[in-house]
């Protein structure tokens, strides 16, 4: 089985949550656009130029192709939903569909945590550059620092409890949840200072698992940067 994962090239953004548990899961895959020609082959399929016959083009990125396999998935969640109980992140089987909603739910909610701190440094349009915002960027931040990152980071370790895990055993939405307190981490050090130590813990243990450690200190995993959904601008953390 081949994984065909389609994401911008030069930010890990999205894309990343895939990545993580496909790396977690010592899966083959194709980071499609890392490949030469390979931004061409996504704008393709975005566009439906290529692609199932008839089927779903997505709207962006990420997305997924299996080889041989006809869809094409797109948005993360779905897509993590999809690779769960193939990539066993997630529970399998007919018995467990109430279980893998409950992982579906946490997902999105990483997904919603995730959608704001991109609103953080561009909370009028994804299309203007962060200069032409600043202004409503720092008072969008404030809130941010100051009401959401305390409210995503207090639920999660409400869930997490005493476990190990989540929801019990290792799912992709804790790989997940390790990318949200990176990200969190990296751009706004400050007011992540504060997360509870659980989260902290759990972060350390996905830090720990040998094929993510070993996929960190690879080429394939990117640098943060300033292009991408976790943006570190000093004074948007000052709160
Ligand atoms: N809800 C989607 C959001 C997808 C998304 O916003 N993708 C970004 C990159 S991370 C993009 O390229 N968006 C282009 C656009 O929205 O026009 C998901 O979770 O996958």
């Amino acid at each position: 089985m081949i994984y065909e994962l389609y994401y911008w090239p030069t930010i890990q953004g999205r894309g990343e949550l895939v990545r993580l548990a496909l790396e977690e899961a010592g899966a083959e895959y194709v980071d499609v656009a890392r490949q030469p020609q390979g931004v061409a082959a996504l704008m393709r399929l975005m566009r439906g130029e290529e692609g199932s016959e008839g089927g779903i083009p997505p709207f962006a990125p990420p997305f997924l192709r299996v080889r041989g396999e006809d869809a094409i998935i797109a948005q993360t969640a779905a897509i993590l939903r999809f690779l769960g109980p193939r990539l066993g992140l997630s529970p399998k089987g007919e018995d467990a569909e109430t279980a893998r909603a409950l992982v579906d739910q946490l997902q999105l909610t990483v997904s919603d945590a995730i959608a704001e701190a991109h609103e953080v440094h561009h909370p009028i349009a994804a299309s203007l550059y962060y200069e032409d915002q600043k202004v409503e960027a720092k008072r969008r931040a404030k809130h941010f620092v100051a009401e959401r990152i305390p409210k995503y980071l207090d639920y999660f370790a409400r869930v997490l409890g005493d476990k190990e895990w989540l929801t019990g055993a290792l799912t992709y939405a804790d790989l997940s949840l390790f990318q949200l307190l990176a990200g969190l981490s990296y751009a706004f050090p400050r007011a992540t200072a504060k997360a509870p130590a659980s989260l902290v813990r759990l972060h350390d243990r996905v830090k720990a698992r040998p094929r993510i450690a070993a996929y960190l200190a690879s080429a394939r995993r990117l640098p943060f940067n300033e292009q991408g959904i976790f943006r570190h601008y000093p004074e948007l953390d000052e709160g």
